[in-house]
């Protein structure tokens, strides 16, 4: 009989007999008593209920029954956008009060740490896919503040695809794997996508940023968040300031090459978590700044583009950024389901000081976001969970519903009511606060003329980047239109660019060897020629420190073993991480006679997971390695990835073989400081050597 049993902590028998005599390993340890969910106690987790040995499973088996059960409903419904993510906790602690711009107190009480949870996603794959394609990573934040939740919930481009929420469902489908073939999965490289984006001119300054190398970010600390919409503060008074929120890295910000990106995907399926895993879990907290843009309606007038817009930035030099606070994450979380998966950001959830602008695409989100969450996670009660509670007091006469986890006492849920003392009531310090905003009285479903001008940022955004990147950006034009097998789809896409800047749609053209230059687009509003905006580069950007970048060691059996110490800990005290590679995990008797293990092996840790590498081989071991084709790649791939390379005598013949040239990123592993001064940076003048870039 399944009586409950006591609750003490008992050591298992190393092995224990079933009833049908076979035995069972058990790893040993004390451990608490294995129970269902009733609480009831499990003597046999390893065989369902039979009534011979050989017969057929009970029905009455319910401790069976109970675990399948749960295993069948473990999955709820992926997010339909940004279902794959990574999430940690943290804190944020304002370093300038904005008191004379808004009451909300997270952002006028200086010192205070606001715990954080913040959730970094790709957009386009489902929840299985992989790390590294290219795509927008979502940048979404939940600040538990004293006065309720606050979601800022952003992206780590400033802009969007689209100016009105109506379209969100066409740009999705249309990005999303193709709906008879189910494929390509966490791609915009296919017809679908170029032929709506084609359409859609108002999605061309979006498509600047896409193809640039912000979608191929080495690392999610070394993205920029951005709230991307105006949003409104209100101080005291009522007035109100228009603000757009920016979250910058503190380690700067850091880009793949699309080369190496590709083979980040076969290389490590996790690599963006596994990284933010191991530095969190390291001690080594990612940190960003949260700065704001401030501006009033009277200045918005005079902007040379409609700041309600989400297809527009505001450059920098027109209104500067300032920097109130700082976010840490410091704490990985302890279940992925239940924190990461189950988490629910919604740009609705706002504390009193905070509030909308007329922004169409911030508006339709306002609806979205509760709405999916009620299917998804199966019901009204989901801010109950955990992870999305509000950690200050919470009480309305909201009731029951599926999954209600609070039990609520006496007889009043509704208001007004005089039966009971203690229940909740409106308060003057809450919402609402909103800004009121002069209305012209017309309604209709319109779009503003001030929308109209769809190339003059995107012709700003390209010619601003540096001329490595505007190579980039053309290559990866060229690259996603070669995926595209619907001609027209590509000469209108190349039109556009037309529009945007006549050389680079030359370049574009070439690459696809197109036979002719398509005419430019037809526009009312051609593009004006604004000053460049330094910050949306990445290149000038990029921090050059050592700090938070991984150097990957290669060595075997007799390496040199002072060699390989002096790298370690010059590395180490200027702040990178290390990871030792060899042919074997057990690594090998090294010249001083002792042994090194490794950290990965070499067939599945390949360059492409560090920032730069270092050979240190014995003459016999580069010989050896000179029939492993992983350990030419391991070179080889560093060298056309543009990272830096410290080798030994011994490793030369291997640099040889992987076709290494000759540059300042190629030095002595002797010269440990030669090294990391190459390695702290990318070397950008190798890349004419090493490919042809449109
Ligand atoms: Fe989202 N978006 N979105 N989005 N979005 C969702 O909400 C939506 C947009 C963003 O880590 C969904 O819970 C509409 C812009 C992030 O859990 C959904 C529109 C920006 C995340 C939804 C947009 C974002 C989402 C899907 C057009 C940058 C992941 C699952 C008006 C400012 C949050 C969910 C997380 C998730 C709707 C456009 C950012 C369907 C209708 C612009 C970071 O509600």
């Amino acid at each position: 009989m399944a009586a409950s049993k006591p609750r003490t902590k008992s050591a298992p028998p190393a092995d224990s007999r079933g009833q049908g005599g076979e035995l069972h390993q058990h790893a040993g340890g004390t451990h608490p008593p294995l129970t269902t969910n009733q609480g009831i106690a499990v003597a046999d987790n390893q065989n369902s209920l039979r009534d011979t040995p050989r017969g057929p499973t009970l029905l009455e088996d319910f401790i069976l029954r109970e675990k399948i059960t749960h295993f069948d409903h473990e999955r709820i419904p992926e997010r339909i956008v940004h279902a794959r993510g990574s999430a940690a906790h943290g804190y944020f602690e304002l370093t300038r009060s904005l008191e004379e711009f808004t009451r909300a107190r997270v952002l006028t009480e200086v010192g205070v740490r606001t715990p954080v949870f913040t959730r970094f996603s790709t957009v386009a794959g489902g929840a299985g896919s992989v790390d590294t394609p290219r795509d927008v990573r979502g940048f979404a934040v939940k600040f538990y503040t004293r006065e309720g939740n606050w979601d800022l919930v952003g992206n780590n481009i400033p802009v969007f695809f689209i100016q009105d929420a109506i379209k969100f469902p066409d740009l999705i489908h249309a990005v999303k794997m193709e709906p008879d073939r189910a494929f390509p999965q966490a791609a915009s490289a296919h017809d679908t996508f170029w032929d709506f984006v084609s359409l859609m001119p108002e999605s061309m300054h979006m498509i600047m940023w896409a193809m640039s190398d912000r979608t191929i970010p080495r690392s999610l600390r070394t993205i920029e968040g951005f709230g991307i919409h105006s949003f409104r503060l209100l101080n005291e008074a009522g007035e109100s300031t228009f603000a757009k929120f920016h979250w910058r890295p503190k380690l700067g910000i850091q880009s793949t090459v699309w080369d190496e990106a590709v083979k980040l995907q076969s290389a490590d399926n996790d690599f963006h978590r596994r990284d933010l895993f191991e530095a969190i879990t390291a001690g080594d907290f990612p940190e960003w700044e949260l700065a704001v843009q401030l501006f009033t309606e009277e200045e918005a007038e005079a902007f040379p583009f409609d700041h309600l817009d989400s297809t527009k930035i505001i450059p920098e030099s027109l209104v500067p950024l300032t920097v109130v606070g700082r976010m840490v994450l410091d704490r990985w979380p302890d279940n992925f389901f239940a924190e990461t998966e189950q988490v629910a950001y919604c740009p609705a959830n706002v504390p009193p000081g905070i509030d909308f602008s007329n922004d169409p695409l911030l508006q339709g989100r306002l609806f979205s976001y509760l709405d999916t969450q009620l299917s998804r996670l199966g019901g009204p009660n989901f801010h109950q969970i955990p992870v999305n509670a509000p950690k200050c007091p919470f009480a309305n006469h909201q009731r029951d519903g599926h999954m209600q986890m609070q039990v609520p006492k006496g007889r009043v849920a509704y208001d007004p009511s005089s039966l009971q003392d203690d229940t909740p009531r409106e308060t003057p310090e809450g919402f609402p606060s909103h800004a009121t905003t002069p209305d012209d009285g017309v309604k209709g479903r319109v779009r503003a003329s001030s929308f109209a001008d769809h190339y003059s940022q995107a012709r700003m955004f390209f010619r601003s980047l540096e001329a490595p990147e505007q190579a980039h950006l053309a290559s990866a034009l060229v690259f996603e239109l070669s995926k595209v097998e619907t001609a027209k789809v590509r000469e209108r896409t190349v039109s556009h660019l037309r529009n945007i800047d006549d050389a680079l749609a030359k370049r574009v053209a070439a690459g696809l060897a197109m036979p002719a230059l398509p005419d430019p687009a037809p526009t009312a509003t051609p593009a004006q020629d604004f000053p460049k905006a330094p910050e949306v580069r990445v290149i000038g950007r990029t921090k050059d420190l050592l700090k938070g970048r991984c150097i990957g060691i290669l060595f075997d059996e007799g390496s040199d073993a002072g060699l390989i110490n002096n790298l370690r800990k010059a590395a180490d005290k200027a702040g990178a991480s290390v990871k030792l590679v060899a042919p074997k995990l057990g690594g090998g008797k090294l010249s001083d006679g002792k042994t090194l293990a490794a950290d990965g092996q070499l067939a599945g840790t390949p360059s492409v997971v560090f920032d730069a590498v270092a050979v240190v081989l014995s003459n016999e071991a580069a010989k050896r390695l000179l029939k492993e084709s992983a350990a030419i790649d391991f070179v080889a791939n560093a060298w056309v990835h543009l990272k830096a390379i410290a080798a030994d005598e011994g490793a030369q013949a291997l640099l040889k073989a992987a076709r290494v040239g000759n540059d300042p990123g190629v030095v002595e592993a002797e010269d440990a400081k030669a090294f990391l001064t190459a390695a702290a940076t990318r070397q950008w003048a190798r890349e004419p050597k090493v490919r042809m870039l449109a």
